[in-house]
């Protein structure tokens, strides 16, 4: 997709970069659109919860993309955002961290970065916004396990830079979007990325808890648990990874 172009607009202060950017998109908005804020006054998470952090202590951006892809397919775009979020902490600070689903990076069992993507309804292609939020040096909220880049390095890296690096490796997987070949090259790079594969993991959806151990992704990117020799396949839902004793 060589047409493609990042323009990012920065903000010192925005109620939240998803929300700025969901509210920008029109049918003539190319992609490409970014949104950095040093500041969020309602960062938000998934559902009704909150990215917490101070003024330039995290990352705080949303990408605006209109891949090739069918609206069940969103978590392609997640899974692109967050591997090349991946790919360039590996080269800004040589922290590389491991992939949760649906939507965390994660080192060791502290959050390092969310993501929060948003399918915006157009009469083109779809279009979704993709926030992502990765913490620098602030150490994520009391009484969450979250971690931040200062803390596993040593090194103070400015949002910005960061930002360059993920867009830079954005680039090719957002060309994978648009090809059932591309998908699955993506799928594989997602697949050994996920810690969750392989784990014992309680499944939390609105009021329902399943426990299992996940076995894969499938095509649309959901996660698939064996829960009583049965493969069920989640869209959505909070993944908790147990050790063995949690399970018995
Ligand atoms: C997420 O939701 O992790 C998605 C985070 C997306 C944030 C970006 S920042 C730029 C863009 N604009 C926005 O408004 N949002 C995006 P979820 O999986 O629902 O996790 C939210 C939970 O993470 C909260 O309920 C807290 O427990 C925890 N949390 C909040 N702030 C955190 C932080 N800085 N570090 C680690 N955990 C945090």
């Amino acid at each position: 997709m060589s047409s493609l172009i990042w323009r990012v607009e920065h903000f010192d202060e925005i109620d939240s970069t998803n929300t700025y950017l969901v509210q920008q998109i029109a049918d003539d908005v190319a992609e490409g659109l970014v949104a950095l804020a040093d500041y969020q006054r309602v960062g938000r998470g998934r559902l009704d919860r909150r990215w917490e952090s101070p003024s330039r202590a995290s990352l705080m951006c949303s990408i605006f993309l209109r891949p090739r892809l069918d609206p069940a397919e969103v978590q392609w775009c997640v899974a692109a955002v967050a591997l090349s979020a991946r790919a360039a902490l590996v080269r800004i600070a040589g922290v590389r961290p491991d992939l949760k689903w649906p939507n965390d990076l994660i080192v060791g069992n502290n959050k390092l970065a969310g993501i929060l993507a948003e399918a915006v309804p157009t009469m083109d292609r779809l279009a979704v916004v993709v926030g992502l939020g990765v913490n620098l040096t602030y150490e994520g909220p009391e009484g969450v396990n979250a971690t931040c880049v200062l803390a596993e390095t040593g090194l103070t890296i400015a949002p910005r830079a960061l930002l360059d690096l993920v867009l830079e490796e954005l680039e090719a997987r957002r060309e994978q979007l648009d090809s059932p070949e591309g998908v699955a090259t993506l799928r594989s790079e997602y697949e050994s990325a996920l810690t969750t594969i392989g784990r014992i993991v309680r499944v939390e959806q609105q009021d329902q808890i399943h426990i299992g151990r996940a076995t894969g992704v499938d095509g649309a990117g959901q996660l698939l648990v064996e829960i009583d020799g049965d493969v069920r396949t989640f869209g959505v839902g909070d993944v908790t990874h147990l050790r063995l004793e949690e399970t018995q």
